[in-house]
């Protein structure tokens, strides 16, 4: 059983496998992505050099398969928009992830670190643009009306994610760091257990379908699918906090 003092600031890492069971793949996962495309040839800016063709038709059929009206929030993002709605401190919800789903299901104080795939940039003006449509070396840049310029808005490998700063201020001052369906292979989210652990202040909680590779680094680990582990979770730290409020 975790506790939390009220009203501390609760920072909530996500991965993929929390928009698992909205019909999202995830990507180390025995069916994910990255046993179907190499990480090397759409997921890094030397990938994307070498053939960007290839790279736009892997980011366009995700972002075609984003807007099928079957992919909606789970009960996983619902719970965690109810948590910044209800906890009476700080949330803040740090996803890898690129899909909209936390956005769709409530959650406002939000950091995509890997970048969106509803957005473009633009390699001359590089603005992100809102961005709905498949790209392909015909379309145009709304700024500075170039072609062949446009690239998905998101971190590869190699490449910074976003954010940081903002990041890692929100995990040095946190009282609650729960992180949820990664994996924990990719750098840097899968070191903010440990920089959270070297703040010492905060309790660390893995909510996963199996322990991840750090998972030992965690004070709690539970396992379980995220769309039943997270509304329990969700309700538990609530409660908790309600029960403090009367003491
Ligand atoms: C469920 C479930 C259910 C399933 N319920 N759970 C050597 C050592 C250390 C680091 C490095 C190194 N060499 C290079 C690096 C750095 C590198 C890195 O980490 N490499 C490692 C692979 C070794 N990292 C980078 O290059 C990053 N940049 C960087 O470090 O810049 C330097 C810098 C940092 C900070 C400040 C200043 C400078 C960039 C990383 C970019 C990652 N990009 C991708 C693709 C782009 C977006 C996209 O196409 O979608 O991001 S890769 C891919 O992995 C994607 C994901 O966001 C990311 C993480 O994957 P995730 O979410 O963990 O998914 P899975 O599939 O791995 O796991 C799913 C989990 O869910 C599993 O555990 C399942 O069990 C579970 N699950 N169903 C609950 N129903």
């Amino acid at each position: 059983m975790h506790q939390v003092s009220s009203p501390g600031s609760i920072v909530v890492l996500t991965g993929a496998g929390i928009s698992k069971e909205s019909g999202l793949d995830t990507f180390r996962d025995h069916d994910g992505l990255w046993a179907r495309v190499r990480i090397e040839d759409v997921a890094t800016p030397e990938g994307y050099r070498r053939n960007p063709q290839r790279v736009q038709a892997f980011y366009n059929a995700r972002r075609r398969e984003l807007s099928q009206g079957s992919v909606e929030p789970n009960p996983a993002h619902l719970a965690l928009a109810r948590l910044e709605r209800e906890w009476p401190g700080e949330v803040l919800v740090v996803t890898q992830n690129i899909d909209d789903l936390h956005e769709r299901a409530g959650t406002s104080r939000l950091i995509h670190m890997h970048g969106e795939l509803l957005k473009v940039r633009c390699e001359r003006c590089a603005r992100p643009l809102p961005w709905a449509a498949d790209i392909d070396e015909s379309s145009l840049c709304p700024e500075c009306e170039r072609t062949g310029t446009l690239r998905p808005h998101v971190v590869w490998f190699g490449e910074v994610p976003l954010e940081m700063d903002r990041i890692l201020a929100a995990l040095e001052k946190c009282s609650l760091f729960v992180s949820i369906g990664t994996s924990g292979h990719v750098y840097p989210a899968a070191g903010f257990v440990t920089a959270v652990r070297e703040a010492g202040r905060a309790r660390t909680v893995e909510l996963n379908l199996e322990p991840s590779h750090g998972a030992s680094l965690f004070h709690e680990v539970r396992t379980g699918p995220a769309s039943e582990l997270v509304p329990a979770f969700v309700e538990e730290t609530l409660s908790s906090a309600a029960q403090n409020a009367n003491l």
